[in-house]
């Protein structure tokens, strides 16, 4: 059968099932031309001039890469002129980004961490980009970036699509519109996105977690007595063998869940309490929850249905317990012990 394209795989959607009107179709091929250009950017790596820090700070006071600003820049510039969206969010601005007044304005919204993964990128380590769709409230402030804010808070489950892009060995791109999850991978000669897996499903069941182990002791009891019971074993209540993987690139992380099983695990614990957890509801969480759920998968911060959680702030960080469902409800069921 003739390759599907992303467009080719796009409009095939839209006629039979329509669930990606025009200006959503649009904005999505935008964002992956948009992947396309970051994976060659990382491609070039030293020679590129790409490499090493920025000499700024983003809104987390994390040390900006210039791959986080270039990529960053890649996607503003990709999305603002198209007239599909109302504005745009990024880990990397601390106020959202609206369409300037030269240029029509759309029904979406779209946020995005524009490269995840920045401790890998002068390492050679798979890294991606994450990206969240949502529509615009009707009479939405947009009269300036402050007043915009409020347009973006509303709950993972309001979300119209989700995706991320890892660049890895090959760049691929996983996408879902609320009809399951199905992946593309990039042809760098014919420079399209094609379509290499429909219907991903995650496995209920896995033997292999993902987590920061340096923070064991600053975690809570339910996620310290789930791992110990995993490391324990075959000996342990658990009655099995588990292995453990650790890329520190929550997409990479991720996508081997996607494609094989596993849980993810970036806990609440005592270093990050007082910002709320390590990883962004809006640009981090959100899409990778509404991925996992669609793809047969649980997400919960270990107390609550990620999707759920109604945002107060546009950079709010939550704890994220996600992958293979019977472990996910296992380890939440931890904490409500
Ligand atoms: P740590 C990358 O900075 C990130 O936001 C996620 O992609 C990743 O899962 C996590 O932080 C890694 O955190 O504490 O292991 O460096």
């Amino acid at each position: 059968m003739a390759q599907r394209t992303l467009a080719r795989y796009l409009t095939e959607e839209q006629r039979t099932k329509g669930l990606i009107p025009a200006d959503l179709k649009f904005l999505i091929e935008v964002v992956a031309r948009a992947c396309q250009a970051i994976s060659v950017a990382i491609g070039k790596g030293s020679l590129g001039g790409v490499l090493g820090e920025a000499g700024s700070d983003n809104v987390q006071g994390e040390a900006q890469k210039k791959l986080d600003v270039l990529s960053n820049e890649i996607l503003l510039e990709a999305n603002e002129w198209g007239g599909h969206l109302a504005a745009m969010a990024s880990e990397e601005m601390d106020l959202p980004h609206l369409v300037p007044h030269r240029f029509p304005k759309g029904e979406y919204l779209l946020t995005f961490d524009p490269l995840d993964g920045s401790s890998n990128i002068d390492v050679n380590v798979s890294i991606g980009t994450i990206f969240s769709v949502l529509k615009c409230p009707e009479g939405a402030d947009l009269s300036s970036p402050e007043a915009a804010e409020q347009a973006f808070l509303q709950p993972g489950s309001a979300q119209v699509a989700a995706g991320y892009a890892v660049y890895g060995p090959n760049t691929l791109l996983v996408l879902t519109v609320g009809d399951g999850v199905v992946v593309f991978t990039l042809d760098r000669e014919q420079g399209q996105f094609i379509l290499t897996q429909e219907n991903v499903r995650i496995p209920a069941e896995t033997k292999e977690f993902a987590i920061n182990m340096s923070n064991q002791r600053f975690w809570e009891a339910p996620v310290k007595r789930y791992v110990d019971e995993m490391v324990a074993g075959k000996t342990g209540p658990l009655g099995k063998d588990y292995n453990m993987r650790w890329i520190a690139s929550m997409v990479a992380d991720v996508h081997r869940i996607m494609s094989r099983g596993g849980i993810f695990m970036y806990p609440m614990d005592e270093k990050v309490r007082d910002k709320g957890g390590k990883l962004r509801l809006m640009y981090e969480a959100n899409p990778m929850a509404f991925l996992v759920e669609q793809a047969g998968g649980a997400a919960t911060t270990g107390r609550e249905r990620i999707l759920d959680i109604q945002p107060a702030k546009l950079h709010q960080r939550v704890p994220v317990i996600l992958g293979s469902k019977v472990e996910v409800e296992r380890v939440t069921g931890y904490h409500a012990d």
